[in-house]
């Protein structure tokens, strides 16, 4: 391994696009500000026992009033791309009226990013769904999908001028199956019919939502960001669970996949879901609005799944939620450990997964360009002699995916750039604030910022498009 990664291409293309990633719930806080009403994560994170230790979106990492500070953070360490979200009860609180007052801080962000050369990357919909929405049945019904091409229409309007690259939805999966059948995310529904009925109306929400944005700009950069996995079978010989595993690909990959980019549900999980009616939520004309052509194909990755026949087991489960399963009708799943290393996340670390996810997309599904939109680590803080934050834990991980992305680059695919996530430590979900994920150390106490090893490390690949030349465990 040591002398294939020393003889191995370590330079990018020029012109790759380095960047960081972060959410609206995830660090903004201010949650009451300038008209902000509550989304379904302000209702789930209040409701105790859903998320570790009781923690809200309040204070966060106190974004919405450091933001200047933050971006000139990013500006410091070189990045040249910042992926954010909009936070949709800002900007339509009720799902109707556009609030100006919300709009202004994107329109600040903006106007701050471009000051300091950073391309604005900006996703819709990271997950946090105005409450009153839910309350109107949400992702389960039809009508939500129309109020999200709504607000992608509104947001457009404010930005389009100054955002070029739009992405609709952050990981559908999420949304729909922890969040409608899994229930460990908001609104932590276990109804595994909505959550059927929740993927179909994101895709078509993200359909309507580049219909209407693209009637606007015919430049805008359209995509779209999944959570991809390998999918492999405990014993590829037993047939038991290679079909596991095709299911579970089914759900997690094939389900996004196939609609966006052939223009229909793969039949198997059509068959798989039948009980749960997927077939019958599709109108005429709904395949067709969600293959509208995309510019851009945003992938996050972070692990694999090893899976066979056996009893049910969720992928991960939630701390105190007792979790429902997000394989609706998947039938029987185990979930095994290949042995590998795992994050702090209790998730095994396998870069060459992500090299198998890009080819996948190249090969099987002719996708065009590409960007990594989130790839990164929880870990736990180290703090060395020198009084550093000195994460080579976090290191080990962003190098060797790097690398498994060159190695994807030079097999042919599109891929023109990375994002780790995530810039600043932040509200982990269900975990809260127990998981880091930051290049960017937070002290919550008070709210002081501090780079770790890790971004000095990735600042140094950064400023030369290009991996060390021997990795951080040969250099050890
Ligand atoms: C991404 O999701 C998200 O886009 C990002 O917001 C998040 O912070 C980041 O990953 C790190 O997790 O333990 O039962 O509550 C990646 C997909 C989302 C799948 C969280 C596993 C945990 C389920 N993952 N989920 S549970």
């Amino acid at each position: 391994a040591e002398e294939a990664s020393a003889t191995r291409q370590r330079s990018f293309p020029a012109g790759f696009l380095w960047g960081s990633s972060t959410a609206a719930f995830q660090i903004e806080g201010a949650t009451t500000e300038d008209g902000r009403t509550d989304s379904i994560w302000d209702t789930f994170s209040r409701t105790p026992g859903r998320v570790l230790n009781g923690d809200t979106g309040d204070p966060a990492v106190d974004h919405y009033h450091r933001m200047p500070q933050d971006v000139k953070l990013m500006s410091d360490l070189g990045f040249k791309a910042y992926r954010f979200s909009v936070a949709w009860p800002r900007v339509r609180p009720d799902g109707g009226a556009v609030n100006e007052a919300g709009l202004d801080f994107y329109r600040r962000l903006v106007d701050e990013l471009l000051a300091h050369d950073i391309t604005p990357w900006l996703t819709l919909y990271h997950w946090d769904l105005p409450q009153t929405l839910e309350d109107r049945g949400g992702w389960a019904e039809r009508s939500t999908a129309y109020r999200f091409a709504e607000y992608a229409d509104s947001v457009h309007a404010a930005l389009g001028d100054r955002v070029e690259h739009w992405t609709t939805l952050n990981e559908p999966y999420c949304t729909s199956l922890l969040g409608y059948s899994a229930g460990v995310h908001a609104p932590g529904r276990q109804e595994p019919s909505a959550a059927v009925a929740a993927v179909h109306h994101l895709l078509l929400g993200h359909g309507l939502a580049v219909s209407a944005i693209r009637d606007r700009d015919p430049k805008a950069q359209l995509g779209i960001t999944l959570n991809l996995y390998p999918v492999d079978a405990v014993n590829p010989a037993d047939p038991a669970d290679v079909d596991a595993a095709r299911r579970v690909d089914g759900l997690q990959n094939r389900i996004f996949l196939d609609p966006l980019l052939r223009g229909r549900y793969p039949d198997d999980v059509v068959a798989d879901l039948a009980p749960f009616a997927l077939a019958e939520r599709i109108h005429d004309g709904d395949m067709a609005t969600i293959a509208a052509p995309l510019d851009m194909l945003g992938v996050n990755y972070y692990t694999h799944f090893l899976v066979g026949a056996g009893t049910a087991s969720a992928e991960t489960s939630a701390p105190h939620t007792p979790a429902g399963s997000p394989w609706v009708g998947a039938g029987e799943l185990r979930f095994a450990d290949a042995g590998l290393p795992v994050t702090d996340m209790g998730w095994e670390v396998i870069p060459d997964g992500l090299t198998r996810v890009l080819r996948r997309l190249h090969e099987e599904y002719a996708v065009g360009t590409i960007y990594v939109n989130e790839n990164g680590a929880a870990c736990p803080d180290v703090i060395n002699d020198a009084g550093e934050i000195d994460d080579q834990d976090r290191i080990e991980y962003l190098d060797g995916h790097l690398r498994a992305a060159l190695a994807a680059i030079e097999s042919g695919v599109d891929l023109r750039g990375y994002f780790c996530w995530s810039l600043l430590d932040n509200f982990e979900w269900a975990w809260g604030y127990s998981k880091r994920f930051g290049l960017v150390h937070v002290d919550y106490q008070t709210q002081v910022r501090t780079p770790k090893n890790s971004a000095k490390w990735l600042s140094s690949v950064m400023r030369e498009n290009a991996v060390p030349l021997a990795g951080p465990a040969e250099e050890r």
